[in-house]
């Protein structure tokens, strides 16, 4: 870790974006030895998580969030047919309830599914989970599904499983899930009360026969609550997508997170409802609006003293490839399968997992020498990252298309969420009409940390009042937006002792 930086403080009439907190006692935010932002990152596991746990989740990168700057994921689309229909959804499209709406995947058959996985370990080391997710539902079509993850255990086991599913189907499938080893399932809950249900789904199809409205809901929703008993019994961890639809079920989301963690699932990740009419969708078609950012990330605070909630979801495909903040589907569509030599080699693989464990071992050890010097501070404030992967800020302003957002204050580096943006450089060019989206995205943000950026981005950036920071390039991000709010403290405190706001 370098020596910290000591930035300017702003110029007189910018936004105050480092504010006065009243949360818990400083140094009281975490145990000894415990991971201060709840990202479930250390080498030896967080203090909130038991060892057999976090043995389960620590390369699964939508269960844990530090595991999503290290590992990859794909999905593999074998499973066309849908038992039921979400009004957010457009059956042209992938199953919106773990898919980003609007995106057509390539369809495959189990065997090119094994084929394609092969071929992605081969080039992609990070590569630990496959996933099914639609562009149907995964249970909706068990033939398929059981029969990729059977390929995939037979030539790469030290892949892991992992299935999305509406819940419908559940309860029918659990002990064949049980009998695959798939330790992760995510199952979509948008309500816990038919008379909610009802405005969401038009209908289901159970025992031969489709039912309707009222009905429909309190099927889907028995169904769901179901399913999610018996997974949590088997021990088998239960993530619950739910999908925030203002005036619909914004408000029952909260009683919806109580539920299922007095179930037992173990993750809850809030989905905002993209919805546009192009998509072809009844809300789409009817006008139902989407929310906010800070509508979503506010009932995610709201919902996150009881569960572990995910924040890191970035909404993607039924064939999608990589790591969650990129999509690499197209180099590896069925065309290209073979170009690819698929050699599978675990040493490979596992050389990577130990480098991963030592990246982890060392992060930790450099955040917690930082978060040391923020004992007694009562601020917070919000800091934007480009990073490639890692754990490090390793990206160029005009090359991220996505900015990670990080909470900072006396309890720790906390992720909150990311900001999608247009590229400000393309083929080498600056793009200035993308600055006024990205200063729009990143206006809550005290500061931006980049492995480098060019002077124009710099100066609109200080002018709105966010500090473009380079002092950190390719260091770790959790210590260095410690260590830069150190610093900002420090310049901004006359006294050493004063409060910034
Ligand atoms: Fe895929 Fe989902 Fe498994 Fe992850 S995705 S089936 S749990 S391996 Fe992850 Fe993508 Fe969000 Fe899904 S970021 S959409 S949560
Ligand atoms: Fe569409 Fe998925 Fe809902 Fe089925 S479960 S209707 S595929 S969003």
């Amino acid at each position: 870790m370098s020596a910290p930086a000591h930035p300017s403080p702003p110029p007189p009439g910018t936004p105050r974006k480092v504010i006065a907190i009243h949360a818990a006692a400083p140094g009281a935010a975490t145990a000894p030895g415990g991971c201060s932002s709840g990202s479930c990152g250390s080498s030896d596991g967080p203090a909130d998580l038991p060892a057999h746990i976090w043995e389960k989740v620590k390369d699964h990168p939508c269960y844990s969030s530090e595991a999503h700057h290290h590992f990859a994921r794909m999905h593999v689309a074998v499973a066309p047919a849908c038992n039921i229909q979400c009004n957010y959804c457009n059956r042209k499209y992938d199953c919106a309830n773990e898919s980003r709406p609007g995106v057509v995947s390539e369809k495959l058959t189990p065997e090119m599914a094994g084929k394609k996985v092969l071929a992605v370990a081969a080039e992609i080391p990070q590569l630990s989970v496959v996933g099914i997710a639609g562009p149907g539902d995964a249970l909706a079509n068990p033939a398929k599904t059981f029969k990729t993850f059977e390929l995939i255990q037979q030539t790469a086991p030290d892949i892991k499983l992992c299935l999305s599913t509406n819940g419908l189907a559940l309860p029918d499938h659990v002990e064949t899930i049980k009998k695959f080893n798939v330790d992760h399932v995510t199952i979509t809950i948008n309500m816990v009360d038919p008379e909610v249900g009802q405005h969401i789904y038009p209908w289901v199809f159970h025992n031969h026969k489709r039912w309707h409205g009222l009905e429909a809901a309190k099927i889907l929703h028995e169904r769901q609550m179901l399913g999610l008993e018996m997974l949590t019994q088997a021990g088998i961890l239960v993530k619950v997508n739910s999908v925030l639809i203002p005036g619909i079920n914004d408000q029952h989301l909260k009683e919806v997170n109580r539920v299922v963690k007095a179930k037992g699932a173990f993750l809850h990740n809030i989905m905002p409802l993209i919805s546009d009419p192009a998509h072809g969708t009844h809300f789409g078609l009817t006008g139902q609006r989407g929310p906010s950012a800070a509508e979503l990330k506010a009932l995610q605070d709201e919902c996150e003293g009881d569960m572990k909630l995910m924040r890191h979801c970035r909404q993607c495909r039924a064939d999608a490839v990589g790591m969650l903040g990129e999509d690499r589907s197209q180099e590896f569509t069925s065309d290209k399968l073979g170009d690819i030599a698929a050699t599978y080699d675990p040493t490979a693989r596992q050389a990577y997992r130990d480098f991963v464990e030592k990246e982890r071992a060392d992060q930790r050890a450099a955040e917690a020498e930082q978060k040391a010097g923020l004992a007694g501070a009562h601020e917070k404030a919000l800091v934007a990252v480009a990073t490639k992967g890692g754990g490090r800020i390793n990206q160029h302003f005009g090359h991220a298309s996505e900015f990670q957002v990080y909470e900072v204050s006396a309890a720790g580096a906390k992720f909150v969420g990311h900001r999608k943006v247009e590229h400000y450089c393309a083929g080498g060019y600056e793009i200035d009409a993308a600055m006024p989206s990205i200063l729009d995205a990143l206006k809550d943000c005290a500061a931006v940390l980049v492995a480098r950026i060019g002077h124009c981005p710099m100066k609109e950036l200080k002018e709105a009042g966010i500090e473009p920071v380079q002092d950190y390039a390719h260091e770790y991000i959790e210590a260095s937006a410690l260590a830069w709010f150190q610093a900002r403290l420090a310049a901004t405190r006359p006294s050493g002792t004063a409060r910034v706001a």
